[in-house]
């Protein structure tokens, strides 16, 4: 197979960095090859189209989603948890591409993880002006597994808030091709993303998607 990172890479011009944000949280910015992840997300969403999923306090969520992967986050009047089908069309998600594996593998080996084979991939896509409330990832069976995100598109302000109400809230500007990984303590962490802003830079651009690795079983 072609390894997309023995190669300069033609997409991503510059250089990835590792920023060690203490507390298990690495930015890894200039990761990810967009236009390609791009074309992947695409041909996911075409199999298992984004929606507002209902929340068991009977709202809509704000973001979009869907999966791909062995298991997909889901959400309905019962709770939250992972199910091998999409409730939508009761088929299977569409498998987690290999480039998305490859570029998980190579994020851990930056952050100087033990590499592990993520599960399930949720799509979350955001329009502009809406954010993600603070929350915490905790229907993994196993909770101190890394998650690893990837960013495309519009940039958001992430917040990482800290375990105690005195602990400094980090503020991680998260770019096209960013990739966020919460580890150690950090992983059961509240966090969240800011309103989602346009670029008047970029007056097309209009979405923003992020993808979260997760080892669900
Ligand atoms: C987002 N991310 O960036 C939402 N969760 O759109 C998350 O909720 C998240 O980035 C766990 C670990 C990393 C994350
Ligand atoms: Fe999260």
């Amino acid at each position: 197979m072609f390894d997309l990172f023995s190669h300069p890479d033609p997409i991503t011009p510059t250089q990835p960095e590792v920023l060690d944000l203490g507390d298990g949280v690495f930015h890894i910015k200039r990761l990810a090859p967009v236009e390609l992840c791009m074309l992947h997300i695409h041909r996911i969403l075409k199999f298992a189209p984004l929606r507002h999923m209902m929340t068991p306090m009977g709202h809509p969520t704000q973001v979009k989603m869907s999966n791909c992967g062995d298991y997909g986050w889901v959400s309905d009047e019962s709770g939250y948890r992972y199910s091998q089908l999409d409730p939508e069309s009761q088929r299977p998600w569409p498998c987690l591409p290999a480039e998305f594996l490859q570029l998980h593998k190579y994020a851990c080996q930056l952050a100087g993880l033990v590499p592990f084979q993520p599960d399930a991939c949720l799509i979350n896509c955001y329009e502009i002006g809406t954010a993600m409330g603070r929350h915490r990832d905790k229907d993994e069976q196993d909770t101190s597994w890394p998650i690893v995100s990837i960013s495309l598109g519009l940039s958001a302000v992430f917040q990482v808030f800290g375990d105690s109400r005195n602990a400094k809230t980090k503020n991680i500007q998260l770019d096209s091709g960013d990739v966020v990984i919460l580890s150690g303590a950090s992983r059961q962490y509240y966090h969240g993303v800011k309103p989602v802003k346009l670029d008047p830079l970029q007056p097309n651009l209009t979405q923003r998607y992020n993808l979260t690795l997760r080892k669900s079983q």
